[in-house]
């Protein structure tokens, strides 16, 4: 077995991949190699200290086209998730309200990374061995992938990307149709309609969309993003600058929702589960661990009973796995928590009641 040299880890500017160096000793002969690795969102980095995500990778569609590579056909394709994940639960979500879970199965990985090969040091997510290992996650059930690195490397067996979740698969060609979770929740909107349970939700109205962009713009950046940037900034300014940005778009999601019920207004759509994914998390880890805490969610009355009164529409609450969030986020970040912790607080009771109806005429 290749046993670890010092792993030189070079932490390079954004886009070049991690390289690690490990030596193989076999008969008194001793090779040193040095591999291309997936990397981690905690290499995302910049020379300034600024944490910046890289793109997704696969970016096929689903189209009810008939001639496209990837039909809408019940059964086909499977989405592997992490329920600590934000994007993944978007997918999630969308796959609840539009009465797709028959259609489309479902595997969580193990909350907290581990070692995805014993030939490098990569940490990421993996499935657990056995059923009843960790509540909520199964192990892969179609590829019998020991992680999800190993998934990526079935699509495409030189990926040397970041292995991410969710990730969308398709059993038949068996790869990776798409990893980016902004374009899978659109795909679920409008391509599955033919074998959706409710295929007259729409959560990307025609006459909603200018102002969606608008705010999904605003959310992405300053607020799904912003908790990352404020959490693995490695220098006080792109912290100070994450930090500044995120509190003025929460004063002003507060404000808009002061005055009508959804964030783009009477009815719910594709914004308001993109913003609730993050201010689910929020107070319950990125107060403590990506140190967005000048202020917290339960001091915003708007935005804490919004989430409330989201977190209650039915199967939303079957989305949120806040046991494996809490386990995720502490644990799986060593630089951020290195002794893996999980603070005992606050253990927000999310059921309880709230004053949306208030908009209800
Ligand atoms: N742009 C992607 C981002 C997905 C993403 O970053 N997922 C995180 C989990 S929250 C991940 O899998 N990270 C793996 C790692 O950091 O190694 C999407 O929205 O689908």
């Amino acid at each position: 077995m290749p046993t670890l040299a010092t792993p030189s880890s070079l932490l390079l500017t954004r886009r070049l991949l991690a390289v690690r160096t490990f030596s193989t000793s076999s008969a008194g002969y001793s090779t040193t190699t040095t591999v291309e690795m997936a990397r981690s969102a905690l290499d995302e980095v910049t020379d300034t200290g600024a944490f910046d995500r890289s793109p997704s990778t696969f970016r096929s569609s689903v189209s009810s086209d008939a001639s496209a590579r990837f039909t809408p056909v019940p059964g086909r394709y499977h989405l592997y998730v992490s329920y600590a994940c934000p994007w993944a639960s978007r997918c999630l979500a969308f796959l609840k309200l539009k009465g797709l879970d028959h259609a489309i199965g479902v595997t969580a990985v193990k909350p907290i990374f581990e070692r995805t090969k014993e030939t490098d040091d990569h940490l990421g997510w993996v499935f657990p061995t056995t059923a009843d290992e960790e509540p909520g996650a199964e192990p892969d059930p179609f590829n019998g992938a020991k992680s999800v690195r190993e998934l990526y490397e079935i699509a495409s067996p030189n990926y040397a990307g970041k292995p991410t979740v969710p990730v969308l698969w398709d059993k038949q060609l068996k790869t990776v149709v798409n990893n980016e979770s902004s374009e899978i929740i659109r795909m679920l909107n409008t391509e599955f309609n033919n074998i959706a349970g409710n295929p007259g939700l729409d959560l990307y109205p025609v006459h909603l969309r200018a102002s969606i962009e608008e705010i999904n713009e605003l959310v992405y950046d300053a607020i799904n993003n912003g908790v990352y940037k404020c959490g693995f900034a490695k220098q006080q300014g792109p912290y100070d600058e994450a930090v500044t940005r995120l509190y003025e778009a929460l004063d002003k999601c507060e404000e808009i929702l002061g005055k009508q019920p959804y964030i783009c207004g009477n009815q719910l759509t594709e914004a308001d589960i993109r913003l609730f994914v993050t201010l689910i998390r929020f107070d319950e880890v990125y107060a403590v661990h990506f140190k967005c805490n000048k202020k917290l969610l339960r001091e915003y009355p708007n935005l804490f009973n919004y989430t409330k009164d989201i977190y209650q529409i039915p199967g939303i609450r079957n989305t949120v796995n806040m046991e494996h969030i809490r386990k995720h986020y502490y644990g799986s970040h060593p630089s951020i928590n290195p002794y893996g912790i999980i603070p005992a607080g606050p253990k927000i009771d999310y059921n309880a009641p709230h004053d949306r109806e208030r908009f209800s005429s």
